[in-house]
């Protein structure tokens, strides 16, 4: 074999990235991971602003394909925050030596297949522009749901005097921003968890908002070490356990539909989850994202609740979100509501009159100039798609991925698509993805994959790609699940309705856990609805 080519490629150093390339290895391929940052860590390698933390909870944010792994590691928070789970990746990498193996600071600019050769040609460029290329036979896009930052286009960025960093880019030495008048735009998970912490430190802080979030409250708290003990005394159960949920976590959903209990004892559930806090919330009720009127009474109380805490009534009614309750992602929050007292933090309301530009001085919103030091734009990610799309990714005949998915993703499984054959998509669009726990799901994609590549070795087959009436039927069926739920009701990012011009389809497959069960009943249907050479 050429020094030049490899078994398998991978793009991507984060908790996908990192398990492909421990089970290629595994497996005995010759595999090499390009990694753009100079670190392992993916969404936590860049991700470094104020107030980063997972909203998963920690003792089920971690792998669990190596017990002494998961035994030896502790969590200190219930909530891990960015710095931690960074240092987790760390470890992992170390313990398992996998950065030899991983190109850092090296982009994939292009991957081609051949045809004829039945390759796949990889371009890279290294951060000092150095330009090279490696043939794989099988590529892994392990680039992550939330990797490219959108950076809003406003007419006038450059004139800005200022520092201006978004969340998903932010630097690695961090930004000071004691004495500093800080604009944050947007009010998503990012925007949610830095505001309390960035408006501890600057002198001033403006918040501008197109559209509320709700948030429950994170009661984070550092992880009880008889708790911690009992918890690794019973992994393999409680993995076990959290895999049958519908998002892969631990967290109870209760079985009962909305309407089988009086209103009454529906608030005090909704209290009682309020206090335990995070994304139980809307585990209340099994149907809380189906049932419009049971969705209504959980998003009321969340409502009451900004109302109670925040003491300007202009102020909290303007921070009470209008839409279904859990149709964006729900937002796990720390003291986001009480920073809202503050005498140094105001909200500027900007769904009418949207940021007309920036200006030498700051921003012009409704006709009026705010002047800042520094703007942080919380504005989110092109997700799922987006990391693969700025790639230069060609098929059989040449056909560019973004020319196929121009109208939308389409995929089988959210894992392949047709006419990208040895092409995997680590929990891709169409696969359910971030609907779950994502480290979960991500060792389920690995594991599929690592399959399917030793069945077609044992097989004395080279190839795999889906059929095209399988992949039809699949983007058919994510369509009608998620078509029978209130998530396509508001402007997601599920749906791509963040990203001007992105077509809305929405891209996550809210059908976790039978998800699972059909990617296995089609392994043991010798891989139905793919064709393998
Ligand atoms: P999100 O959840 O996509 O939030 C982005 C926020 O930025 C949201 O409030 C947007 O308002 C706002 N936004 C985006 N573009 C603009 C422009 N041009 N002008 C004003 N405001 C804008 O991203 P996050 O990073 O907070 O969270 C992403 C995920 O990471 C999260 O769900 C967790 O899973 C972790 P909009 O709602 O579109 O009106």
């Amino acid at each position: 074999m050429a020094a030049k080519q490899v078994d398998i490629a991978i793009v991507g150093a984060g908790f996908a990235g990192m398990y492909m390339l421990h089970r290629a290895r595994g497996m005995g391929l010759r595999a090499v991971v390009f990694e753009t940052g100079d670190g392992v860590g993916g969404t936590w390698y860049w991700n470094r602003y104020p107030g980063a933390r997972c909203d998963v909870e920690s003792m089920e944010y971690s792998y669990q394909f190596d017990d002494d792994l998961q035994q030896e590691w502790s969590w200190s928070e219930r909530y891990a925050a960015q710095p931690e789970i960074l240092r987790y990746a760390n470890h992992v990498a170390d313990r398992f030596d996998l950065k030899r193996d991983i190109r850092f600071e090296t982009r994939v600019t292009a991957a081609h297949f051949d045809d004829a050769g039945g390759l796949w040609h990889i371009e890279t460029e290294s951060r000092n522009g150095g330009v090279d290329t490696i043939a794989a036979t099988h590529l892994v896009m392990a680039t992550g749901c939330l990797s490219s930052a959108n950076v809003p286009h406003f007419e006038g960025m450059e004139d800005f005097k200022g520092d201006w960093h978004h969340t998903g880019r932010w630097p690695k030495e961090g930004v000071d921003f004691t004495g500093k008048r800080v604009a944050v735009i947007g009010t998503g998970s990012s925007a949610i968890q830095s505001i309390p912490v960035i408006a501890r430190q600057a002198e001033h802080l403006t918040v501008f908002q197109r559209t509320p979030n709700y948030a429950v409250p994170a009661h984070n708290h550092p992880v009880d070490p008889e708790r911690e003990a009992w918890f690794k005394a019973h992994y393999k159960e409680l993995r076990e356990k959290a895999k049958q949920g519908r998002s892969g976590q631990l967290y109870s959903v209760r079985d009962l539909p909305w309407g089988s209990e009086p209103l009454e004892t529906a608030k005090a559930e909704f209290a009682r989850r309020w206090d335990l806090g995070g994304f139980s919330y809307l585990g209340a009720y099994v149907d809380l994202l189906v049932n419009k009127e049971g969705n209504a009474v959980a998003a009321e109380f969340v409502r009451e609740k900004i109302r109670e805490t925040v003491k300007d009534p202009e102020t909290a009614e303007l921070l009470c979100p209008t839409s279904v309750i859990g149709c964006k992602r729900l937002c796990v929050d720390i003291g986001y509501f009480e920073t809202y007292n503050r005498d140094n933090v105001n909200l500027v309301d900007i769904s009418k009159d949207p940021i007309e530009r920036l200006t030498e001085k700051g921003l012009i919103t409704g006709g009026k100039e705010y002047a800042f030091d520094a703007i942080v734009f919380a504005t989110g990610f092109d997700a799922m798609t987006g990391s693969l799309n700025r790639i230069d990714i060609r098929g059989r005949g040449g056909l560019p991925l973004a020319e196929k998915w121009e109208a939308g993703p389409r995929t089988y499984l959210g894992l392949t698509t047709v006419g990208f054959p040895n092409l995997f998509l680590i929990t891709g669009p169409g696969s359910p993805s971030v609907l779950t726990n994502m480290l979960p799901t991500i060792e389920q994609h690995v594991d599929y994959v690592s399959d399917i590549i030793e069945h077609l070795r044992a097989h004395g087959q080279t190839t795999i790609e889906p059929e095209q009436d399988a992949e039809d039927a699949w983007v058919d069926h994510v369509n009608a699940i998620a078509g029978g739920t209130l998530y396509p009701s508001c402007n997601s990012w599920y749906l791509g309705a963040n990203v001007p011009g992105k077509p809305r389809v929405f891209m996550p497959y809210p059908g976790f856990p039978a998800y699972v069960k059909k990617c296995e009943e089609i392994a043991a249907a010798g891989y139905e609805g793919f064709r393998l050479e």
